[in-house]
């Protein structure tokens, strides 16, 4: 045992009484430790070690085909009241919950050792971290646990001896069933439950679970914000930084633009990003009256598909040591990995994702899983902001929504105002991604792309978006909207993207600090085409104009849609946002 902590160690007791482990295992984080379950995992076949001399420290896992992603339609949010889960989430009475899935547990480890993960969420000391402990038959669970967080006895230093304050998460393997598959949320109880998957988002229970899930519900009813959001701090010539945070759903972008290389007119003159978080975004108020971010995460669960040495040269380099990579390909010949998208040149001697004979020179089918991933340490990214582990956080001064829209959606605009721009977030909406199970390239609504991770009503939630606006006042960031992803008649993305959507932002932090022009449009501000840097791309200011225009009739379609969602939320809906809403459609039919 590593903690005095009184409700810590009945709770694992009764865990254990539960799941009947053979063996009980406290993570303290030494390395000593971890490298013994390396070993064992690499001994058992779970993980396969890489070449050492190419990817020293990196091992190889494989999911079952059936679990290579996030479960929706099995994700649960089990308040006591159904209305505290709203229409957005699936709901199941706690009570009747709990009594389904305990005889899951009962049992489970029988021949089996379970681990007890301490880990905090944010840096150690922070005033913005929490402490969570989670209990899980996985070994790949405790290496990605030991990427993901800051993991091991030091996590209890801020719980003390008689703290309640850790969110209890309970995972097992079980028979990885996905018939019998749940990643269930107790928000009243600080407890996760999640069994019968072995993937990332169902199993590392910190990150969406409860950086996201539970962490939401917590800052709702203390103050602050849990959002589904990168952090960047941009460097201008003078060293000054300033810095955004960009809400895309899964799949749409945020690792890539939290790590943007500045394209070379901005390089040459001393522009420099740096990455303070690629996926998570803790935000609360600070004495100044700004609000501050911190990212809880301690590493990058990062898509794989797609990033190489020219669309994300940071996050390859990320991957280059004491990286996990889950289902991928891999090169028997040098015993290295690859991915669709990574180069050129991929192996003829390899086997697939699934473990099967794979020729990439010559095989139709995929490599690797579109949702493939790696998980690399935060510290590993050339471009790791400084303040990454600053328990204050970083200023933030504007926040940027944005998603895959073919159409509708031009490449960026400026809200109105705060409340605006929440009504902004309210609407997103995405093409989905393999990021999730289900259907890929469908649109739906996904407000600040929180749908799948919203821990309560998400009627609440806008009303405390609304809220926060009120206490932040003067110093509440402005509001954009962005879209990297419309595409021509032939399908193809019209916006270069990559480091080039730096100069989307280079626009966003004029306007931030009231440098830069705009013209106002129905849906919110945008730069006229001419303020948007072309030196260097194979587009002329035409294109540019084509990305920023707002088709009427699509948005009048696109107002018909917003106004279907907002039923669904009832008497829940802000009276604001449904103001907001009209005031949209007199713009349009002016
Ligand atoms: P999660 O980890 O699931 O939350 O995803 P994410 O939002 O971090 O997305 P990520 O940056 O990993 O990008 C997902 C996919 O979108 C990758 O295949 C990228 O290559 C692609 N992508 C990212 N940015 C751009 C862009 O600016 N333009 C285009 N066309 N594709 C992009
Ligand atoms: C996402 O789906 O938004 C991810 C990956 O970041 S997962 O951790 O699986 O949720
Ligand atoms: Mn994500």
């Amino acid at each position: 045992m590593l903690t005095n902590n009184k409700n810590v160690i009945s709770w694992v007791d009764e865990m254990v009484a539960l799941c009947k482990p053979d063996k009980v295992v406290w993570i303290d984080g030494s390395e000593e430790q971890l490298t013994a379950l390396r070993n064992e995992a690499i001994a058992t076949g779970e993980m396969e070690e890489l070449n050492k001399e190419k990817l020293p420290g990196c091992l190889l896992h494989r999911t079952l085909p059936n679990d290579v992603a996030r479960v929706e339609a099995r994700t649960f949010i089990c308040s006591r009241k159904e209305e505290d889960a709203g229409p957005t989430n699936n709901w199941c009475d706690p009570k009747e919950m709990y009594a389904k899935l305990t005889p899951m547990y009962d049992g489970v480890m029988k021949g089996r050792t379970m681990y007890v993960i301490p880990y905090s969420m944010g840096p150690i000391g922070s005033p913005l971290a929490k402490v969570g402990v989670e209990l899980t038959d996985s070994i790949y669970v405790v290496l990605n646990m030991d990427i993901m967080t800051r993991m091991g006895q030091n996590a209890f230093k801020n719980l003390g001896d008689t703290s309640n304050d850790f969110v209890r998460g309970l995972h097992s393997k079980a028979d990885i069933d996905p018939e019998k598959r749940y990643i269930v949320h107790f928000p009243e109880d600080n407890t996760i439950w999640s069994i019968n998957s072995a993937y990332g988002g169902n199993v590392l229970l910190g990150k969406k679970c409860f950086a996201l899930r539970i962490a939401s519900y917590q800052g709702k009813n203390e103050g602050w914000m849990a959002e589904h959001m990168l952090i960047l701090g941009i460097e201008n010539p003078q060293g000054e930084v300033t810095y955004v945070t960009a809400a895309f759903p899964s799949a749409c972008g945020k690792t890539n633009l939290a790590m943007l290389v500045p394209p070379e007119i901005y390089a040459k003159e001393g522009y420099k990003v740096w990455t303070v978080g690629d996926d998570i975004a803790w935000l609360k108020q600070g004495d100044d009256g700004k609000l501050y971010a911190i990212n809880p995460e301690n590493g990058f669960f990062g898509v794989a598909p797609g990033t190489n040495a020219k669309s994300n040269p940071n996050a390859l380099a990320s991957t280059k040591k004491n990286t996990i990579f889950t289902n991928v390909a891999h090169n028997l010949d040098d015993n290295t990995v690859w991915w669709e998208g990574l180069d050129k040149n991929p192996p003829e001697n390899a086997v697939d994702w699934t473990n099967q004979k794979w020729n990439g020179k010559t095989s139709d089918i995929k490599g690797a899983h579109p949702n493939s991933r790696f998980t690399a340490p935060a510290k590993n990214c050339p471009c790791i902001s400084s303040e990454f582990d600053n328990p204050n956080g970083v200023p933030i001064s504007a926040m940027i929504f944005g998603g895959r829209r073919a159409k509708t959606s031009p490449l960026v605009y400026q809200s109105f105002d705060w409340k605006h721009g929440v009504f902004v977030g309210a609407t997103m909406a995405s093409e989905t991604t393999a990021a999730a199970t289900g259907a890929v390239g469908v649109v739906r609504r996904d407000p600040m792309a929180m749908l799948p991770f919203c821990g309560y009503h998400m009627g609440d939630y806008f009303a405390h978006w609304l809220e926060m606006g009120e206490k932040l006042g003067e110093n509440a960031p402005k509001i954009f909207n962005v879209n990297w992803f419309r595409t021509d008649d032939e399908g193809h993305f019209i916006w270069p993207g990559f480091g080039d959507n730096m100069r989307v932002l280079m626009w966003i932090i004029g306007r931030c600090k009231g440098t830069a022009d705009a013209v106002e449009t129905p849906i919110g501000y945008e730069p006229k085409p001419e303020d948007i840097n072309i030196e260097g791309l194979d587009i002329d200011v035409n294109t540019v104009k084509d990305l920023l225009n707002v088709d009427i009739d699509l948005w009048k379609e696109e107002a018909k849609g917003i106004e279907e969602f907002f039923a669904k939320f009832g008497d829940k809906l802000p009276a604001e946002l449904s103001k907001q809403l009209s005031d949209l459609k007199a713009r349009l039919s002016k």
